[in-house]
């Protein structure tokens, strides 16, 4: 997959994107992201990306001109062209999926008060929100989006952390973990867990996944009735 990041603020990327999983999914080539700064894209003198907008009101906008010329560079017929935007549809763990699928995403993050909205009418394909609270821009919002993304692409995952049975891969949440050993500071690992009964293990496990979800997001439930 390749993914090319509009921002102005290409340093908040480069944290996040140089550590762990997401560098190691770089350097074996299963992804190759591009950040680039907006600025790039003007052509004025004191490269100017925010205007005020019309009819008044609080803050500046996005310019549409460096926008529109980086789309129109960058993108490819089999582009999939995102919009960062506290107006997008909330992003959840089937649209990270969905997303996974793509040859080439490119991700426009908001900076200001937003942008003009002759880029959404004309480059945008999704608008994405990661969640229901204010962020001061789009930048961190891409960067939770392009890791969220990565981490599902073929490969980038080891066996031992499988993306099958993570919190939200299956519509519940994960239940209680347990590591060595048994009994630390006087509590004490569940017994079935020390078994060696797999069958038993997978029933608890799938019993303790349900009552944890029941119990702190019932939400995840609807739809099936609990
Ligand atoms: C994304 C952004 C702003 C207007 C502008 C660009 N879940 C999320 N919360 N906030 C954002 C987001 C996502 N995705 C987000 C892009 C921009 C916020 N701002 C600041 C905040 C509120 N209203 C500018």
């Amino acid at each position: 997959m390749e993914i090319d990041v509009l921002t102005l603020f290409p340093r908040i990327f480069e944290g996040p994107l140089d550590e762990s999983i997401l560098k190691r999914a770089r350097e074996r080539g299963v992804v190759s992201v591009r950040v680039h700064n907006l600025r790039d894209f003007t052509h004025d003198k004191h490269r100017v990306v925010d205007d005020k907008p019309y009819g008044g009101g609080p803050g500046m906008l996005m310019k549409p001109e460096p926008i529109f010329e980086a789309v129109e560079q960058l993108r490819r017929a089999d582009s999939c062209v995102v919009l960062m935007t506290p107006q997008g549809g909330r992003f959840t763990q089937a649209r990270a999926a969905a997303f996974a699928t793509r040859p080439h995403l490119l991700v426009i993050c908001g900076h200001y008060e937003g942008v003009d909205e002759r880029v959404r009418e004309a480059l945008v394909h999704e608008e994405v929100s990661i969640g229901d609270y204010v962020l001061t821009n789009g930048a961190l919002a891409a960067a939770v989006f392009v890791d969220a993304v990565v981490r599902l692409l073929p490969g980038v995952l080891g066996d031992d952390q499988s993306a099958a049975d993570d919190s939200f891969a299956n519509g519940l949440l994960e239940g209680p973990q347990y590591t060595r050993p048994p009994e630390f500071r006087g509590l004490r690992v569940p017994d079935v867990l020390l078994s060696g009964d797999h069958g038993a293990v997978a029933k608890w496990r799938a019993e303790e996944a349900r009552k944890r979800t029941r119990q702190r997001r019932p939400d995840l439930l609807e739809g099936e009735k609990s």
